[in-house]
């Protein structure tokens, strides 16, 4: 049998691509930090005819009929997240994490006022105070940035920028920073200069909720998550906070900045707290960091400088331009023709450009997924030093990508059934 047949009468060019994609979800090595594979069962939740209705409004006070169901949905998706972090009040509705954190910023600060967050040169996030991003036009920015010698944090240097600049909110919580984050020291700050601390997990949600990574729950008074990365459930975001915030959240998100929820996602997160609930999440979390710090073993011993010296998450930061030679864009394009997907990034105090940095951003929770370990990740840092040392030779790269697909069909993807591609 055909396999997605109404697409493929309705709109076959689009059945082919999407087919495509699934393939090459299985044949590739993804290696993007903030990316994973949905489960067959959050992806049967996200394309369900829950699609179909609106529910402006909140569990028992909608502006529609009809909810019969999907107030349950999201009663239930709210009250898991509130079990997992701990945490007072939970809001599933932003459509991603720059909404969510947009909405955050709605419920507890006004136009002007001062945010403190990771420089996004350095590992924070366009959403932390970016001056192009609204985050950086409607508040006034101070961003804090890495010790250059270490490349880490340095708490006592964020804490002496707070109590000069007196910020109504720091943001903590990163998209390239491969260190424990150390929330109490945040807390710390916050509490001495009269800042909200707010956390933006999205990239370690799935460590927190295995058990890998401390929680910021219930330090921060604000925090938000998307759901698709180590969470591994559908695109989406949630917002957590104290009840002293509430209110004024679920007002910002909704009428403040949304209409109707998508509820086909509501149910969906609900699908990937479960998952997270189970003894096999919290062996995937685990084996996260262990295939990280693998991983980074290997390209350290083939001359990679790490930055910071290694990992302590899911993810590893790397100069390729002063390690090999090869700009950090140049990098991640013979890696992808390879079938090694990652992305380029600017690595701390780089001197090169955001569209062409010095290094590559990688991550493990992708290949964890797919049941990888420690061997495999070796078998990955020895591929990606041959391309990287051979970038420009066609037919290195056309060779590891046919290795990289015969050694990817040993390791089943969650969600994807190759069964389905025999016609
Ligand atoms: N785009 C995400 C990432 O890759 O880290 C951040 O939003």
């Amino acid at each position: 049998m055909t396999y997605l047949p109404a697409l493929e009468k309705t709109d076959p060019q689009i059945r082919d691509l999407i087919l495509a994609e699934e393939k090459r979800q299985w044949n590739v090595i993804r290696l993007i930090p903030s990316e994973n594979y949905a489960s067959k069962a959050v992806l049967e939740a996200s394309g369900s005819v829950l699609t179909n209705i609106y529910s402006e409004g909140y569990p028992g006070k909608r502006y529609y009929e009809g909810q019969q169901y999907t107030d349950q949905i999201e009663t239930l998706a709210i009250e898991r997240v509130k079990k997992a972090f701990g945490v007072d009040h939970a809001n599933v509705q932003p459509y991603s994490g720059s909404p969510a954190n947009m909405a955050v910023y709605t419920a507890v600060l006004q136009p002007g006022d001062t945010i403190m967050g990771l420089a996004l040169a350095q590992g924070g996030h366009l959403t932390h105070g970016w001056k192009v991003n609204f985050s950086g036009r409607q508040y006034h920015s101070a961003p804090y940035e890495l010790d250059p010698k270490t490349e880490r944090l340095n708490y006592d240097q964020i804490w002496k920028q707070a109590k000069e600049v007196k910020p109504k909110l720091i943001v903590a919580g990163y998209t390239a920073y491969p260190r424990i984050i150390e929330w109490n020291r945040f807390r710390e700050i916050c509490d001495d200069v009269g800042a909200l601390f707010h956390a933006d997990i999205s990239h370690i949600t799935g460590l927190i909720l295995g058990g890998v990574h401390p929680s910021p729950f219930p330090m921060a008074d604000t925090g938000i998550t998307t759901s698709h990365k180590s969470l591994r459930g559908p695109r989406g975001a949630m917002m957590m906070c104290k009840a002293a915030h509430a209110a004024a959240i679920d007002k910002a998100i909704m009428p403040g900045l949304q209409g109707g929820p998508h509820n086909n996602t509501t149910a969906a997160i609900a699908v990937a707290f479960k998952e997270a609930e189970s003894p096999a999440f919290k062996a995937y979390a685990a084996q996260i960091v262990k295939n990280a710090k693998a991983l980074a073993e290997r390209l350290n011993k083939h001359g990679f400088r790490l930055i910071t010296g290694g990992t302590d998450n899911h993810l590893i930061l790397f100069e390729t331009f002063k390690s090999k030679g090869i700009l950090g864009r140049d990098a991640s394009r013979a890696l992808d023709r390879a079938g090694i997907v990652a992305n380029c990034n600017l690595v701390p105090f780089d001197t090169q450009t955001p569209m062409n940095p010095s290094g590559v951003r990688i991550g493990t929770p992708s290949v964890t997924s797919r049941g990888m370990k420690e061997p495999e990740m070796a078998k990955i840092g020895d591929w990606m030093n041959e391309v990287l040392t051979h970038a420009t030779d066609e037919a290195v790269l056309a060779r590891i990508a046919g290795e990289v697909k015969e050694f990817c069909s040993s390791f089943v993807c969650p969600g994807i059934d190759p069964l389905n591609w025999k016609e």
